[in-house]
């Protein structure tokens, strides 16, 4: 097929797919079953992207990144291809439906959250802007694990989400890895990422040849030691013990030693002067975990291309980029030397080297790459050595400068620079929201689709009832279609007319859904005190918690367990539902988001970097329920007052509290009745009767005597806040407006600009 021009494809698109089905199946379209047809548009896809021109340049952009979280492909496929509906026609004049077929689809599950699903919608961007540029992974055999809820708690099973027929195109590519003498050989498999009605790039994922999937046991448990075996079979195995942390190293080591090999192969075959790798490759650190392609690169060109040191790290610095996505100290990798001296003894000269120099020009110790506890810091590598440090959203960026990287900013003001993230259209509105995109075409013109900023053209569309009430119903319909999707895969039952009110993120204490399992016991005990609310509302939730996270876990336990005291009450059912979806992913998120009427974005202010799943539902119609914190901020600076509700501590209060150590949760606890009785039904008689003590208990301790996050500071607020927002969704013609602004003001939020700027400032391609 790949000798096949794409347009000659495209106009053959009908016979080419019966072809195929015949050539796999022996069968008509007709008589295929889902899964097979699947198979046929899979290959056809890939056929159509293969006859694409690839996007080429003279300098290229390698983004490499632990995880790419990229979802589904075939719809998007089709969209940027420009076939969606032309293939949806010929298959529904064939009796069949595409919408089904994408349900056939395994979902790619190589990602924690928004770091990897950012990736993902960077791909997208980059290849519609047209840019040389790929991604550079690993492929985990299991990927991130598979949530299941048994009596109430998450356990956690392997996701077998690869197949032998898939996206993935193996290649001919294979390199050695050594970890030390320990020598291990990779596998390049190539994702086509085909750009919007554009060219086409790569997602380039290592695996290993000899990993051995019949090493998981039980759940997602293996020999973490035997890594021959295990190294590509999962995500960020368990970090809580010294075999996890090994094993992270082991990974990361292999996907940038991969890397660089890659990368210098590349340039050999396009006969460039290694000496001036900075004019043909720039390469995106996607946080630290890629941060030791560095060094190697570094030893490379020493020991093998006979550069001295100093060339070596000239050049290696002016083509690192750093991007920071987090200021959560546990989340900041600082290596102890003795795992990288196990794992990577050959990188270990060269660290030693690059501190050096270091502890040469600067007697700071917050400045230092190893410190006095022998602990390496991955990102004080990547800021001393490569040329730009950005954070993802506005008020991160700050941070990151006035105090978690001051120090850093002291030293070198002119590399720091700020890029607010963004998303790819293309998945969060033209595939997950067809309706909404088709109104939207019809009103302003397609441009929108290749320059999101023309969606504040609807602006125009303020006061036209026949428009917003379409907007309106297209809400509805898609809660509806949520409803029944929801009561398919949970078994409960939800009402499309009440406000859908959805917290989908991944659980963490900073991100604060036990605020908001907080606001719905503080409703239920109104509604049995006979306060009856006038709008009912269904609470939807959707997290996985990390595995070795015992409190993250306790709070999706809380959740559950309001959701069979709730759901189960035949008064307060009658206003209030709580689901809490079992395994949150990239699909689910594309039925959630458009279903959306308030997004719960209530971090504690100084915590979220940027968020991105705020984005998305304000582009689907969602207001916004949020803090000062991340995108939070520029998304309220681009609506306006009247158009997202603001609550809680502002970030400077809170950074405060924490430099000052003053935060005491039992202070709020003792002088709130409200958060008293709230906090203490978590171990009242009717919670412990439907959930576990152990983990109710140790939960309620938390809150009371820790907090960390501070979710007792800001809950008198949320209430408050929360309340007067579902008296003001009774006020249809006002929130309908709402609704439109944000859709209209989302433009900026597309991850096309966000490309652009990482383009202008720091990759500098043509
Ligand atoms: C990683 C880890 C790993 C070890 C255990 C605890 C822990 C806690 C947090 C993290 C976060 C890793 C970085 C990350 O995913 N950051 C997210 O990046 C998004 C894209 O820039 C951004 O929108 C989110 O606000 C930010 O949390």
């Amino acid at each position: 097929m790949e000798t096949i021009q794409r347009e000659i494809l495209e106009e053959r698109l009908e016979q080419e797919m019966s072809a195929l089905a015949k050539e796999m199946y022996g069968k008509t379209i007709e008589e295929t079953t889902d899964k097979e047809l699947y198979y046929v548009l899979l290959n056809l896809t890939k056929g159509m992207m293969h006859a694409t021109i690839p996007t080429d340049g003279k300098k290229k952009v390698y983004y490499i990144s632990a995880e790419f979280l990229i979802g589904k492909l075939l719809s998007n496929n089709l969209i940027n291809l420009g076939v969606y509906e032309k293939v949806e026609n010929i298959l529904k004049e064939k009796g069949r439906e595409l919408s089904r077929i994408e349900e056939a689809e395994p979902e790619p599950s190589l990602g924690n959250g928004g770091l990897g699903r950012l990736a993902a919608c960077f791909l997208d961007s980059i290849a519609t802007l047209g840019l040389p540029g790929e991604g550079i992974g690993l492929n985990y055999h299991f990927g991130l694990f598979k949530q299941v809820f048994r009596d109430r708690l998450q356990t956690a099973e392997k996701d077998e989400w690869l197949e032998k027929q898939s996206w993935l195109t193996k290649t001919d590519t294979s390199f050695d890895v050594y970890f030390g003498k320990q020598k291990v050989t990779s596998r390049l498999y190539d994702i086509d990422v085909i750009g919007y009605d554009s060219g086409v790039n790569k997602l380039r994922l290592f695996d290993l040849e000899t990993v051995d999937e019949d090493l998981v046991k039980k759940g997602i448990q293996f020999d973490k030691e035997d890594v021959e075996k295990n190294l590509t079979l999962f995500l960020y195995p368990d970090d809580s013990d010294e075999a996890g942390n090994l094993l992270r190293i082991y990974q990361q080591y292999f996907m940038v030693s991969n890397a660089a090999q890659l990368i210098l192969k590349e340039m050999r075959e396009k006969h460039y002067d290694l000496r001036k790798l900075n004019e043909h490759a720039v390469i995106q650190i996607n946080d630290t975990h890629p941060s030791m392609i560095i060094p190697e690169l570094i030893r490379i060109l020493v020991e093998d291309k006979a550069f001295t040191m100093d060339e070596a790290i000239e050049v290696v610095s002016k083509t690192c980029a750093y991007t920071n996505h987090t200021i959560l100290a546990e989340a900041l990798e600082k290596w102890p030397y003795a795992y990288l001296q196990k794992v990577v003894p050959q990188l270990i000269p060269i660290i030693d080297e690059l501190d050096k120099r270091v502890k040469a020009k600067y007697k700071d110790p917050k400045v230092q790459i190893i410190d006095k506890d022998k602990r390496v810091h991955m990102a004080h590598m990547d800021i001393h050595y490569g040329f730009s440090v950005n954070g993802v959203a506005a008020i991160h960026t700050q941070i990151l400068e006035d105090t978690e990287l001051h120090h850093f900013y002291e030293i070198y003001p002119e590399k720091f620079n700020n890029k607010t993230n963004g998303i790819t259209f293309r998945r969060w509105l033209l595939s997950c929201n067809r309706e909404l995109a088709a109104l939207i075409e019809e009103t302003i013109g397609s441009g929108f689709k290749k320059d999101a900023d023309e969606l504040e053209k609807l602006l125009e569309y303020g006061s036209d009832a026949d428009f917003l009430n379409r907007m309106e119903a297209i809400k509805m319909e898609k809660k509806q279609a949520l409803a029944a999707f929801i009561k398919e895969k949970e078994g409960v039952d939800i009402d499309p007319d009440s406000v859908f009110d959805i917290q989908a993120k991944r659980l963490h204490e900073y991100k604060r859904q036990q605020m908001n399992a907080l606001y719905i016991i503080h409703k239920y005990l109104e509604i049995k005190k006979g306060k009856k609310p006038s709008t009912p509302v269904t609470y939807i939730f959707g997290a996985k918690a990390a595995p070795a996270y015992i409190i993250a876990q306790d709070i999706i336990h809380l959740l559950l367990v309001l959701q069979d005291i709730v759901n189960n009450d035949p008064e307060a059912s009658k206003y209030m539902k709580i689901v809490m979806v079992e395994n949150y992913n990239v699909s689910y998120a594309e039925k959630l988001i458009p279903a959306c009427d308030i997004s719960e974005q209530i971090s504690l202010a100084s915590k979220e970097a940027s968020g991105t799943g705020n984005m998305k539902f304000m582009l689907n119609g969602a207001v916004t329920l949020g803090t000062a914190d991340g995108a939070n901020v520029e998304i309220h600076d681009l609506v306006g007052d009247d158009n997202i509700y603001i609550f809680g501590r502002d970030s400077e209060t809170v950074i405060d509290h924490y430099e000052k150590a003053d935060y005491v949760s039992k202070d709020y606890y003792e002088k709130s009745p409200v958060i008293k009785e709230a906090v203490d039904f978590i171990i009242g008689k009717q919670a412990m009767k439907s959930g576990h003590k152990e983990n109710l208990e140790r939960l309620y301790k938390e809150l009371l005597n820790k907090d960390w996050f501070m979710t007792l500071l800001d809950l008198e607020d949320y209430i408050a806040v929360k309340d007067k927002m579902l008296e003001d969704y009774r006020d249809r013609e006002k929130w309908k407006k709402m609704m439109l602004v944000n859709i209209a003001k989302a433009g900026f939020f597309s991850s096309d600009r966000t490309i652009r700027e990482y383009n202008r400032d720091i990759w500098k391609l043509n």
